[in-house]
């Protein structure tokens, strides 16, 4: 049972006046924001005036929300063309933070934030933090990672717009965090659901759940189910809440699900979403499966029109049983493209060629991605054809190609592999889309 049992639960709302808005009121505030970003972004961001200037539109065309589906879309490839400060509607004196996760290749993702974005980021995250209970009073671990990925800094933020204690643990080492929680007194903590469930099981392992206050698990960066909430909630005892973001668009605090867990509520004030049909990108009836795409209405250093996050869902208008009338999305279908997420970082099986090519002999850019979970934990294995001469060579050069692989793609992705390196010719040919990815987890 949860330590705080859903008949007692009383629904918190950080701001009811934007969060339970009537629809007309939260189109008009929509409309009014719309107009004001896209006469920013065509008089300050070459990109979008000339993609503008393309498709014929003039700032003067979009005279309310209705008038979205007149913009041109932005991809992640738009985002790589002008890596790192072509998209900034600012000078870059006036950007306070850079934050980035992984592009399809090489190179980042990188999204900039004046102070501005940063008090919005963390206001967001805290009113998802809310959504989940806390206040100002609770004790936040946050085993998210700290660095250029969202997770750690937007958790840390949002505590701190709360007014709560932030513990930045960042990510590893099982038994410290655990200690760590029991000695800190910990009232929620924010991770991965693969690493809470790692966690919750090591705590009761080591037999220290009844000696932690957990009250709320903040679980998100990556797809999972229902039932894994439910495993997470049992063993800790906590309730559980999965929140969503993504980098470009403000990292965590973008949507988070409620106590009723009936879909994510889209903070749609400052990120208009849009469920779009892929193959013709018409808008998708509520209910309806579609990719979701984004507006950031305020976003000053970096905004982005019509973002196309490949995320599949589908999106509700109806208003909550907690009485939210923000939308809510659903739990993610997949992706429009190969992307997988392994232990929260985003890994693109074109980032593996780029890294296999760089190499420069002894593989080829022949290789498979297979993706387990062990031990609630996500493996990545990349099997590599080798060329011929290594396979008659000594095992001991064989075994010091691997050990390159293996450090060459852990610097490229951000995570662990397992390498296993293959004859010539074992990895199956394609005559169409090659095949990359072969995804045996449960999600
Ligand atoms: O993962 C931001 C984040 C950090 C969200 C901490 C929640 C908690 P990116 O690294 O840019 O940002 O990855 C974004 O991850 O497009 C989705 O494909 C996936 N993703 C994020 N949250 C969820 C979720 C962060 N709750 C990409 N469910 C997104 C499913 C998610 N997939």
């Amino acid at each position: 049972m949860a330590r705080t049992a859903i008949e007692d639960w009383k629904e918190k709302i950080r701001d009811p006046k934007i969060e339970c808005m009537g629809r007309d009121e939260m189109s008009a505030l929509q409309s009014e924001r719309l107009v004001k970003q896209v006469k920013n972004v065509y008089e300050n961001v070459e990109f979008y005036r000339k993609k503008m200037d393309d498709m014929g539109v003039e700032p003067g065309d979009i005279k309310g929300i209705e008038d979205i589906h007149k913009l041109p879309f932005t991809t992640k490839e738009d985002l790589r063309d002008n890596y790192p400060f072509g998209l900034l509607a600012v000078p870059t004196e006036k950007i306070a933070r850079v934050q980035g996760t992984s592009g399809t290749t090489g190179k980042l993702t990188l999204a900039s934030y004046t102070q501005k974005d940063v008090d919005v980021w963390g206001e967001c995250v805290a009113r998802g933090l809310t959504m989940a209970g806390l206040n100002s009073s609770d004790r936040i671990h946050v085993c998210y990672g700290y660095g250029l990925f969202t997770g750690g800094m937007g958790l840390d933020l949002g505590a701190q717009a709360l007014g709560a204690m932030a513990i930045p643990m960042s990510s590893g080492n099982t038994k410290r965090q655990l200690m760590c929680m029991e000695d800190f007194g910990a009232t929620a903590f924010a991770c991965t659901p693969s690493y809470a469930l790692y966690l919750a099981e090591a705590a009761q392992e080591a037999g220290v759940v009844d000696r932690l206050q957990l009250k709320a698990g903040i679980n998100g960066a990556e797809p999972w189910t229902d039932e894994m909430r439910k495993k997470i909630e049992s063993i800790l005892k906590v309730n559980s809440f999965d929140i969503y973001g993504l980098c470009e668009i403000t990292g965590p605090g973008v949507a988070m699900d409620c106590i009723h867990h009936k879909g994510l509520h889209v903070y749609e004030d400052y990120f208009y979403p849009e469920v779009l049909n892929p193959a013709d990108q018409s808008v998708c009836a509520d209910g309806e499966t579609g990719e979701l795409v984004f507006t950031t209405l305020a976003k000053e250093g970096m905004p982005l029109i019509r973002y196309r996050t490949k995320d599949l869902t589908s999106i509700e208008h109806s208003i909550c049983e907690c009485g939210r009338s923000l939308p809510r999305i659903q739990k993610f279908t997949g992706r429009t493209d190969d992307m997988k997420v392994i232990r929260g970082v985003n890994v693109f099986p074109t980032q593996v060629e780029t890294a296999l090519l760089s190499i420069g002999g002894g593989v080829a850019p022949h290789y498979m991605l297979i993706v387990d979970r062990e031990n609630n934990l996500d493996v990545l294995t990349v099997m590599v054809e080798v060329d011929e001469k290594y396979f008659s060579d000594e095992i001991r050069k064989l075994d010091a190609l691997k050990n390159k692989v293996g450090a060459v793609l852990k610097q490229a992705l951000g995570v662990s592999v397992r390498v296993k390196l293959v004859e010539p010719k074992t990895i199956q040919r394609s005559e169409g889309k090659a095949k990359r990815v072969i995804d045996n987890r449960e999600l």
